[in-house]
């Protein structure tokens, strides 16, 4: 049997999913499990989806977001658990002890350094979000789409790829978008809620991390640095950063690009890092070296020191990637 047809029976056999995604979700953590939660309730299932975080403001125009729960509930409740677009089990987050144990958990993901930690493992790391996973899933399982559903998975898809800029847009991505615009995806306003609205303390704070940026490797890296002092003054979230990282990208010349900023994990400073590359450099290659992770053209880490130190190292590491 295949990956795809144990994961369709595990949903088609079972009556109640509590569904899980990562830590600040994003628009596919959020799209793809929420629609799936969507969907199986369709079928008349009890599916609860918890996430730890909230959805982030920009996905306010998906429907009935206030079904999503920030409390954990009892997990023996539940038939099985779906953990969607998590690279690594810990992304759930704080709940992670309580939830590890369950006897029956589906693992969903696209990330190349997924371990298998489900009992069934639905990972491809080709397609382009755990999105289009779940709506192979659902197409396999002949389920009838709705706007609602379709708007959900439609987001998954187009966040990860950036509305198809990013290469993982492929054939078959395209394919569940015209499918999903045929059931009711709006494109325009999604792309408008997406990619273009921004609140105005967005644009100040983007002036500001602009001011920061500088080039080095003659031109080949570009990155940005934020303070906590910076975001406090203008009174915004880490969720206000979104983006802002791909811009060094554009810039002629740059194969690499990274925004680095000071967080505070559990009220201690910490510094977070963002890499995007072009197909020059593997973005997961200069992550790992701080313990980060993530996608070929776009990867993440947490790590400890001063944003000064930080952007030195992560430069340097960056230079070796590209001589
Ligand atoms: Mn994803």
């Amino acid at each position: 049997m295949s990956d795809l047809a144990r994961a369709s029976a595990a949903l088609r056999e079972h009556a109640s999913f509590l569904l899980m995604t990562h830590t600040n979700p994003d628009g596919d953590a959020i799209g793809g499990a929420h629609g799936l939660a969507l969907a199986l309730r369709k079928m008349g299932k009890r599916a609860v989806f918890y996430s730890q975080d909230t959805p982030p403001s920009y996905l306010s125009y998906l429907p009935d977001l206030d079904a999503i729960v920030n409390d954990l509930p009892d997990v023996a409740d539940f038939d099985a658990l779906l953990v969607l677009d998590c690279g690594d089990f810990e992304r759930v987050g704080r709940v992670l002890p309580r939830v590890k144990d369950h006897s029956f958990i589906v693992n969903m993901d696209h990330h190349a350094s997924n371990p298998n930690f489900g009992h069934v493992n639905l990972v491809d790391e080709h397609a382009s979000s755990t999105s289009e996973i779940v709506y192979r899933v659902l197409t396999a399982m002949d389920f009838e789409f709705d706007a609602a559903v379709a708007t959900c998975l439609y987001t998954g898809v187009i966040s990860d790829t950036r509305s198809f800029f990013n290469t993982n847009a492929t054939p078959a991505s395209f394919r569940a978008c015209a499918a999903m615009v045929e059931h009711g995806a709006d494109p325009a306003a999604i792309a408008r809620a997406l990619f273009v609205e921004q609140p105005p303390e967005k644009a100040r704070l983007f002036a500001e991390a602009l001011a920061t940026l500088e080039l080095d490797v003659g031109g080949q890296v570009a990155g940005m640095v934020v303070t906590n002092e910076l975001m406090k003054k203008l009174g915004v979230s880490s969720e206000t950063l979104e983006g802002f990282v791909d811009f060094p990208l554009t810039i002629r010349g740059v194969e690499a690009s990274y925004l680095i900023r000071e967080v505070f994990v559990e009220g201690r400073k910490r510094i977070k890092g963002s890499v995007r590359t072009t197909e020059r450099v593997d973005s997961t290659l200069v992550t790992g070296e701080f313990g980060g992770g993530g996608h070929r053209r776009a990867a993440g880490f947490t790590t400890d020191g001063t944003l000064a130190d930080v952007r030195a190292h992560l430069v340097g590491i960056l230079k070796t990637h590209l001589s």
